[in-house]
């Protein structure tokens, strides 16, 4: 299993609409997230920079290139385009982070 992680920016004033939104996270998103083969996944907020932290874990991250042509998920980031830095595509600007330390 590899461990992804990536940072995205979120608008200013937008925490709690953020948490909402995931909390009611669509079931067909879900399903897809989880048939592209991510089997865990997290989103964690810096309150003071408004940086967001997002880790999954998937056998073959080069799935991950199938999700930005898929319709649900083309829905979720037109919804998600006004809370958070977006490119012209809707999709969130994300920005690879590189692993440094792992602990089992
Ligand atoms: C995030 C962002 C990501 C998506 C998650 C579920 O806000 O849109 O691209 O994978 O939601």
């Amino acid at each position: 299993m590899q461990r992804i992680a990536f940072k995205m920016q979120l608008h200013k004033g937008f925490e709690a609409e953020y948490a909402k939104r995931h909390e009611k996270l669509w079931p067909e998103l879900e399903t897809l997230l989880k048939e592209t083969g991510i089997a865990e996944y997290s989103i964690f907020l810096d309150e003071s920079t408004l940086s967001l932290f997002g880790m999954l874990k998937m056998e073959d991250p080069l799935r991950l290139d199938e999700l930005p042509a898929h319709p649900v998920m083309q829905k979720w980031w037109a919804y998600m385009k006004d809370i958070m830095e977006s490119n012209p595509d809707h999709s969130p600007v994300s920005v690879p982070l590189k692993e440094v330390f792992y602990l089992a």
